[in-house]
């Protein structure tokens, strides 16, 4: 059964004991981060702040902290089932005949039943305030040291593409400038931007935009997955939870957002208005600089009458977005092999916060075929981020970080290996020549082949024989060992 909201959620994993309720006070200004750095970096479990520091709301952090977590959130043994069951939706076709048709049609009402559900009443308007609120009443944290304020930071931001009217959602941080104020941190290249660029071509000089913080945790994963433009968070939020998502229209926009949201914030963002966001300790483990971004006008807050406030922290690796993160590499290897049927696995670890390192394992199958999997990565969606990919070939496990440095760096002459590329890099990149453009690295570790130029012997990897080991076996004990 889908999870209704956040409590919901919240009594699953404490049921599961993977959620812990601190009865404690604890200021929302950097202890909480201290909190969850050292329980998210020990193993430990979701933390409930019952007496955030001058606050009335609860605050919930590293709900989705671990891969068990992950699964509870999304309801499944392992992540893997997700990825099974979207192979099974995309492999459907319309069969022949008639009985073949017929037994389509259960699959075809499930799929009906992914679709968001208008709603006309939720418990996220249980409260309105149209005037006299203070976004800052929520106990909003602030996260490093450095940081250049408090920032929301599991925010999902709404807003429709004034071309095709489609909805999109997209967790971005939101700095809170003041009692009705925030920044918008849409990067250049997700969707909300693009809405926002439309709007500016069209002449508007507002743009809507509505922000629900607190869900069920499927509608609240679907914020971040990387989506083609167009494709609705919430129709992938009702297929992750096999249960529509029921939205409510906004009380001052022209939006619907999750009934049963905790906290929404309404509002707009003025085109062309901009102010410094930052500097804020982000996922590479490094504070991002402050830089130029969008402003977003706060006109209604409503929420429930006893919200929880749901947030997360990032900094160093591994963090909470590391395994939601993972969550993805899993949930998206299927749809990846779609397109690149060569690849057989394929990993990012915790070090490279996603957008640095990607390794692939590759049937090889032809001259080049590793730099045609490289090229194929940069032209796939947020994929085109990755900076730095190393091909393998299968034999290799990209799950075991030890054994690809180990063949990799053995298997590349790297002035020969080494294909650079240039084009779009990630918002977060601080060390590329421009913000957002840059180089990126593919690192062909395959072993070579005489129709690649190289003609030389390639050695075998060291292994015993079985029957030796065997024999050894039995004389380990005898031994003394
Ligand atoms: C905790 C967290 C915070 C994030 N913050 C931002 C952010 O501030 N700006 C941004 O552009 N993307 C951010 N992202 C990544 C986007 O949510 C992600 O790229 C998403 O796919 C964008 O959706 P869209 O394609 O609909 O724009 C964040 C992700 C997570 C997990
Ligand atoms: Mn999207």
């Amino acid at each position: 059964m889908a999870y209704q909201d956040l409590r919901e959620f919240i009594r699953a994993l404490e049921k599961n004991g993977e959620l812990k309720r601190i009865a404690i006070e604890v200021d929302p200004k950097l202890e909480m981060t201290e909190f969850a750095d050292r329980s998210v970096k020990q193993g430990g479990p979701a933390l409930l702040f019952e007496h955030p520091r001058q606050h009335s709301a609860p605050v919930l952090i590293n709900a989705f902290a671990s891969m068990r977590r992950m699964e509870i959130a999304l309801e499944v043994k392992s992540v893997d089932e997700v990825a099974a069951r979207i192979v099974e939706f995309l492999e459907m076709r319309m069969p022949e005949g008639l009985i073949g048709k017929l037994k389509m049609l259960p699959k075809l009402a499930e799929m009906g039943a992914f679709f968001p559900k208008i709603v006309s009443k939720g418990p996220c308007q249980e409260v309105v305030q149209k005037d006299g609120f203070n976004v800052l009443d929520f106990p909003v944290l602030q996260c490093w040291p450095e940081d250049g304020g408090r920032f929301i930071t599991l925010p999902l931001v709404f807003s429709r593409n004034p071309d095709t009217g489609k909805r999109n959602c997209g967790m971005y941080r939101m700095q809170v400038f003041d009692e009705r104020t925030c920044g918008m941190h849409w990067q250049t290249h997700k969707q909300g931007a693009e809405h926002y660029r439309r709007m500016g071509k069209q002449g508007a000089t507002r743009m809507d935009v509505a922000v629900a913080i607190g869900a069920d945790p499927a509608t609240m994963y679907s914020a971040i997955l990387p989506l083609p433009p167009d494709l609705d968070e919430m129709m992938i939020a009702g297929f992750l939870r096999q249960s529509p998502v029921e939205m409510v229209k906004c009380q001052t926009v022209d939006l619907e957002v999750p009934a049963q949201a905790e906290i929404v914030l309404e509002g707009y963002v003025e085109l062309g208005e901009l102010r410094t966001e930052g500097p804020f300790g982000d996922h590479t483990g490094f504070y991002s600089l402050a830089d130029e971004y969008p402003v977003f006008h706060i006109t209604c807050i409503t929420h429930r009458k006893d919200p929880i406030y749901a947030t997360t922290i990032v900094g160093p690796p591994p963090m909470e977005d590391y395994y939601m993160g993972k969550a993805i590499e899993r949930i998206f290897l299927p749809l990846m092999r779609l397109q690149l049927p060569e690849v057989r696995d394929m990993s990012m670890p915790p070090e490279g916060i996603f957008h640095n390192l990607m390794l692939v394992a590759i049937r090889k199958s032809y001259p080049g075929h590793a730099r045609k999997v490289m090229h194929a990565i940069w032209g796939t969606g947020q994929a085109m981020f990755s900076k730095v990919i190393v091909v393998v070939d299968e034999d290799v496990d990209v799950q075991n970080y030890s054994e690809v440095s180990w063949k990799a760096l053995n298997n590349i002459d790297p002035q020969r290996d080494i294909e650079f590329a240039l084009g779009p890099v990630d918002s977060l990149d601080h060390a590329s020549r421009l913000p957002n453009f840059g180089s990126k690295m593919g690192i062909d570790a395959t072993r070579k082949w005489p129709s690649e130029g190289f003609t030389r012997p390639w050695p075998g990897v060291i292994e015993m024989s079985g029957d030796v080991k065997q024999r050894v076996d039995e004389l380990w004990k005898k031994a003394g060992l």
